[in-house]
This record gives C-alpha cells, sequence and structure tokens, in this order.
C-alpha cells in the first residue's frame, strides 16, 4: 500500500456529457491522477433515478467511458468502472439507508426539489434516496477526495455525516470524505438563462454545449447565447451574470485567465467576444472530438472489465466489514 490519499468521483450516463461537467469535474481530476489514487465511476444506476431510453442509455454509458477516456483519464494510474457493475455500492446503499440516514436529511436535498419540482409525490423513491447511493459509492473506497461540482455538495456533506454516524455506532469503520471544489468554473450557467446552472438532462439543447456536438452547431449556440444588458466586457456575477458564464467558459477552455481577458476586451463589444469565444469553442471541441474518435469500443469495453475488477476488490473488503459489524456476516 502507498501512502496516496484516495479520490472518488462519477459522471452520470443521463444525457449528452457537456462542457458544464468536463468544466467543473473531469478536468480538474485528470490533473489528480499523479498526486492520489483515483477512482472514477460512470455511475449509471444515479442515471435511472429519472426515466432513460435503455438502448439510449446503453449508449451513453460507453460514451461516458470514452469521454473519461479522450478527457486524458489513464487505465494505468487510475480505475475506471461502471458502478452497476459493483453490488456492493447498491448493498451498503440499503445499510446506510438503516442506520447512517433519516428522512429529514434527504427532505433538506435541494437537487431532489430541483429534479422532482412540482410532482414530489409521484417522483421515484430512487430519486429521493439518491443521496445515499452516491454516499455509498464514495465510502466504500475509503475516500478523502471528491471533486465534484457546486451542485453535489450538498450531496458529499451527507455523506461526511453519513460516515460519522455509522464510525459512532460501530468504531471508525469509514473515511469521512471532503469535497473539492474548484474556485472557477464550478457551476457553469445555461447560455440562454444564467439563473440555472447547464444541465445535461434539460430539454432545451440550445443551453449547453455536449462535447460531443457537431463543430458548427456549437458556434451558433455560443452566438445565440444571451447576454445582459449594457455593452462592456466586465467580469460581474451579480449584474452580468451571462458575461461572466461566458468570461468562465473562454477562460476555463481556452486556457486564459479573466482579468487578462477583460483587460484585452475593453472597448470592444459583445459581438466580438461571442464570436472569438466560438472560435474557441470549436478549437477545444475539435481537439477533444479527435482523441475521442481515436479510441475503439473495444478498448473501452476492456477498460471497464479491468476496472470492475480492480473495483470490486476493494468495495468487497469494505462491504464485508461493515456487514460484519452490523451482524449479517
Ligand atoms: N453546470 C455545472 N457546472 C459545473 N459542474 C457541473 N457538474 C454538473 N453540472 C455542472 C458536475 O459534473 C459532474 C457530473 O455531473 P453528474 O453526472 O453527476 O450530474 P449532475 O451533477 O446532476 O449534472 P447534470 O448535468 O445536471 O446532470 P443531470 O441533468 O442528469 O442531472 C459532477 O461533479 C457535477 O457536480
Amino acid at each position: 500500500m502507498d501512502n496516496k490519499k484516495t479520490l472518488f468521483s462519477g459522471v452520470q450516463p443521463s444525457g449528452r456529457f457537456n462542457i458544464a461537467g468536463y468544466i467543473g469535474a473531469v478536468s480538474q481530476w485528470v490533473k489528480m491522477q499523479e498526486k492520489y489514487n483515483c477512482i472514477f465511476s460512470i455511475v449509471d444506476y444515479h442515471a435511472i433515478t429519472i426515466k432513460q431510453d435503455p438502448q439510449v442509455l446503453k449508449r451513453q454509458i460507453k460514451e461516458v467511458a470514452k469521454i473519461y477516456l479522450a478527457a486524458g483519464i489513464d487505465p494505468k494510474k487510475s480505475i475506471i468502472f461502471q458502478q452497476s457493475a459493483i453490488s456492493a455500492h447498491t448493498e451498503l446503499t440499503w445499510i446506510l439507508n438503516c442506520y447512517g440516514v433519516r428522512m429529514s436529511d434527504l427532505n433538506k436535498m435541494t437537487q431532489f426539489k430541483d429534479k422532482a419540482g412540482k410532482n414530489q409525490e409521484s417522483a421515484s423513491v430512487g430519486l429521493f434516496d439518491y443521496p445515499v447511493l452516491m454516499a455509498a459509492d464514495i465510502l466504500l473506497y475509503n475516500t478523502n477526495l471528491v471533486p465534484v461540482g457546486e451542485d453535489q455538495k450538498q450531496h458529499v456533506e451527507l455523506a461526511r455525516d453519513i460516515a460519522k454516524r455509522i464510525n459512532f455506532q460501530f468504531g471508525d469503520l469509514f473515511v469521512v470524505p471532503q469535497a473539492i471544489i474548484k474556485e472557477e468554473g464550478a457551476r457553469i450557467m445555461s447560455l440562454l438563462n444564467p439563473k440555472n446552472k447547464m444541465s445535461k438532462s434539460d430539454t432545451n439543447q440550445n443551453n449547453s454545449i455536449a462535447l460531443l456536438d457537431d463543430i458548427d452547431l456549437a458556434k451558433k449556440k455560443i452566438m445565440k447565447a444571451v447576454t445582459d444588458s449594457g455593452s462592456e466586457i466586465v467580469y460581474d456575477k451579480e449584474e452580468k451574470p451571462a458575461i461572466a458564464n461566458l468570461l468562465t467558459i473562454y477562460a476555463q477552455l481556452g486556457n486564459r485567465e479573466i482579468p487578462r481577458l477583460v483587460k484585452d476586451y475593453q472597448g470592444k463589444g459583445y459581438s466580438d467576444f461571442k464570436k472569438d469565444l466560438a472560435e474557441v469553442v470549436a478549437k477545444f471541441l475539435s481537439d477533444f472530438q479527435t482523441k475521442y474518435n481515436k479510441i475503439s469500443d473495444k478498448e473501452v469495453e476492456d477498460v471497464l472489465n479491468e476496472g470492475a475488477k480492480r473495483a470490486e476488490k476493494l468495495a468487497k473488503y469494505k462491504l464485508d466489514e461493515i456487514k460484519n459489524a452490523i451482524g449479517v456476516k
């Protein structure tokens, strides 16, 4: 065993993976592979908390795995696996449901409220219980660090609380994890409504740019993105949320600093700025898609099989410990 900390994160194959998930989560994972023992999952059991078309889901699972590889996640350094391949995740979820979490915890979760909307009574129990499955994902691997976008912060907080409660009852079984949230880019907003976050499952695809979008279409989406009143390019999240969001996307995908960008666009208008941003996005997507298209289905299959074997060993060990502690083994 080495002394490196363990890091766990995942993406749901719940829609077309977009630049928000890339900027907020996956882009920071790549750099962390040297420093930590990294485990990255394609969390398909999370995706089914919302209705999915089975054929589309199958395709999206492979797509997310390919996106991990194209983004630079190296299967020699990190474990990449499909969540549903390891039954310990759902088994531990059940145990945590019984021992670590209360109805009042889940009633506070804002993602459930956002996703269920006005129809909370008809939402699936799975959607309500989503944060407990996420806690199980994290706690199974003795995870120290969880790099996520801001929207997942509350769920990581809950995983911490659950770990502490179980440790209090049964001794130090779980490592108490900590979220890592980027300072810039942790919450990329929708292109047409900067009050909402950019989301995979948004029904209006003009709100987001998928990593696999056609390049010309992506450029058009940038040109159509809403701007704020006035004409100055300044970074002000309160007064100019749309421009602040576009500046963040520019900086993150173009490898630039926001203050420098603001200086460069002094005296220029929104139209010039958006044209340049469209080119930055086009270049980023084109480079990304070139890498993506070189990865074969066979490679993905092998990576997932190997990842599942490695994850299974770790997960089974932890699950046996907790089963023993609660008296079922
Ligand atoms: N808008 C965002 N800005 C920054 N980071 C984001 N993430 C998601 N949206 C943004 C981060 O991406 C990772 C993967 O997200 P997920 O698959 O777990 O699902 P999510 O957080 O529920 O994101 P979506 O896009 O809104 O998916 P759907 O629509 O299926 O629910 C996470 O680290 C997330 O924080």
